[in-house]
């Protein structure tokens, strides 16, 4: 059915510590920018913009020294990740639907763990979309780059060398079942041997290729909603092709197309089942005249209702 008005509340993350290519701490302002709190006004939704977080105090991490040494801006990164935590949670609490614009992928180790602890205490069941070209499932031990946004989804996972970055919050760990990588087309040796051993899974280019995105989706969207879950969507840039969105850091080919993303954001539209999003992985650095702000910026729109035929009754008027 369809979603009527949301209460949203934008939160920039202004971070590029997950990353080796500096610049995604540009994101939040291009998005903003690029339309989107004027947009989703326009879909009649009340949007709250909490401005950007605070770059964070470096906490201590009591990690063991081989998995530090795995790990690039470690301090940094748990500091976004304890600073985030507490405010995802915070705003789950007061029933808002946060969207967190990015900023790294790593910044989901915040968003998500605070989602997560709120379902659990509100006794809601929670599911991940992660829209993506890679795994993000990483660890200290396995990571060619260090780069901690390609760690994110372990993390989330229950991943045991990574649970110091929350210091003393609780962690709720994902189930497999909870979690779905949508458009994966580049992983690790390693990593592809841990999203194995999880249970993990995954929906490859080859899938989407062979069945296309409404049929895959289907199946997902009538199991969440037989559990009503909250869904939470991940949407990393690098899902889309790097010619439609070149303003990412790791591009990798054969992505989806325009016609494809949009498909996927109506029909998380129409489940009426979304309760937050993370927008991540847009480094304005490298975008072209603002392209691939533009184009997640439409994203946004078709997620929060925007359709082409079902625009509301022209009135008659009355002579
Ligand atoms: N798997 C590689 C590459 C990567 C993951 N996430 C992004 N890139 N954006 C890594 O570095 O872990
Ligand atoms: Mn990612
Ligand atoms: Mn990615």
């Amino acid at each position: 059915g369809r979603e009527s008005r949301r209460r949203t509340t934008l939160l920039g993350i202004p971070m590029d510590a997950g990353t080796s290519v500096p610049g995604a701490r540009m994101g939040p302002a291009a998005l903003r920018i690029a339309g989107l709190t004027t947009l989703l006004r326009e879909l009649g939704h009340e949007v709250e913009d909490a401005g950007d977080l605070p770059p964070p105090e470096h906490p201590f991490v009591d990690m063991a020294p081989q998995d530090v040494a795995g790990c690039r801006n470690l301090e940094e990164v748990a500091g976004w990740t304890q600073s985030i935590h507490d405010r995802a949670h915070a705003l789950a609490e007061q029933g808002r639907l946060p969207i967190f614009l990015g900023g790294d992928h790593a910044l989901s180790m915040g968003s998500v763990s605070g989602i997560a602890r709120h379902c659990k205490d509100a006794g809601r069941q929670l599911a991940v979309l992660w829209i993506d070209a890679h795994a993000d499932f990483n660890t200290p031990a396995t990571t060619p780059s260090r780069n901690m946004h390609g760690m994110s989804l372990a993390f989330l996972s229950g991943e045991e060398s990574l649970r110091p970055l929350l210091g003393d919050r609780p962690l709720v760990p994902l189930p497999p079942e909870a979690i779905h990588i949508f458009g994966l087309r580049s992983i690790d040796t390693e990593e592809r041997r841990q999203v194995q051993a999880h249970g993990v899974r995954a929906i490859d280019m080859r899938a989407i290729d062979e069945q296309g995105v409404a049929a895959l989706m289907r199946p997902l969207i009538e199991q969440w909603q037989a559990r009503d879950v909250h869904l939470h969507v991940s949407l990393d840039v690098d899902m889309l092709d790097p010619s439609l969105a070149p303003g990412v850091g790791t591009t990798v080919p054969g992505g989806a197309t325009y016609r494809e993303a949009h498909l996927i954001m109506e029909m998380l539209h129409d489940s009426g089942l979304v309760g937050s999003l993370d927008i991540v992985e847009l480094n304005p650095f490298l975008d072209e005249r603002g392209r691939s702000a533009r184009l997640l910026v439409e994203l946004v729109a078709s997620l929060f209702g925007r359709t082409v035929l079902d625009r509301p009754p022209v009135r008659m008027r009355a002579f």
